[in-house]
């Protein structure tokens, strides 16, 4: 199936956080790409990218990336497909430097920021499930069964002293 949702980093080092935007679109079964595209390292791959990406057909982009963290930005000015901003946690500055880098954006062009690290991988592939649910029923559901499972799962375990 053609993929929906395309996942870029700026480094391969960036994997162990972004393949938690992998595992949610996995279990959802949402299609998707997965490459690596540096704004700082390929710029001039990036620029085409992000250029290109609508017509290849992709709906959502996933950009993480870690220190200066520019890539969703510039992704996001060359195209005007959503973009899902995670900041990865940088060794230096835990990842501060990544999130405010993703997250102050100037007005005009729209980044959708997450939070730092795998949680904000996750959350942007589950966000670019929900984006992409509006349009697609069975997804609908099977995001209504995640959600569902996951509330069952606390319920049933509200002893925090349980493995
Ligand atoms: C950023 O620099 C990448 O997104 C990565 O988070 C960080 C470090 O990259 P490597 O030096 O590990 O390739 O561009």
């Amino acid at each position: 199936m053609h993929a929906l949702v395309a996942v870029v980093m700026g480094s391969k080092s960036d994997w162990p956080t972004m393949e938690a935007a992998a595992e949610i679109m996995d279990k959802l079964q949402v299609p998707y790409h997965v490459e690596v595209v540096s704004a700082h390292r390929t710029p001039d791959k990036l620029m085409e990218f992000a250029a290109t990406a609508a017509d290849k057909g992709f709906q959502v982009i996933i950009g993480g990336a870690g220190g200066a963290a520019h890539l969703p930005g510039m992704l996001a000015s060359k195209t005007r497909l959503p973009v899902l901003g995670v900041p990865v946690q940088s060794k230096a500055l835990n990842g501060m430097d990544s999130l405010l880098s993703i997250v102050q954006m100037p007005k005009g062009i729209a980044v959708g920021t997450l939070a730092i690290g795998t949680a904000g991988a996750f959350n942007a592939g589950l966000l670019a499930c929900q984006i992409l649910a509006n349009h697609d029923a069975a997804l609908a559901e099977r995001l209504e069964a995640f959600r569902a499972e996951q509330t069952q799962s606390v319920l049933d375990n509200p002893d925090p002293r349980d493995e």
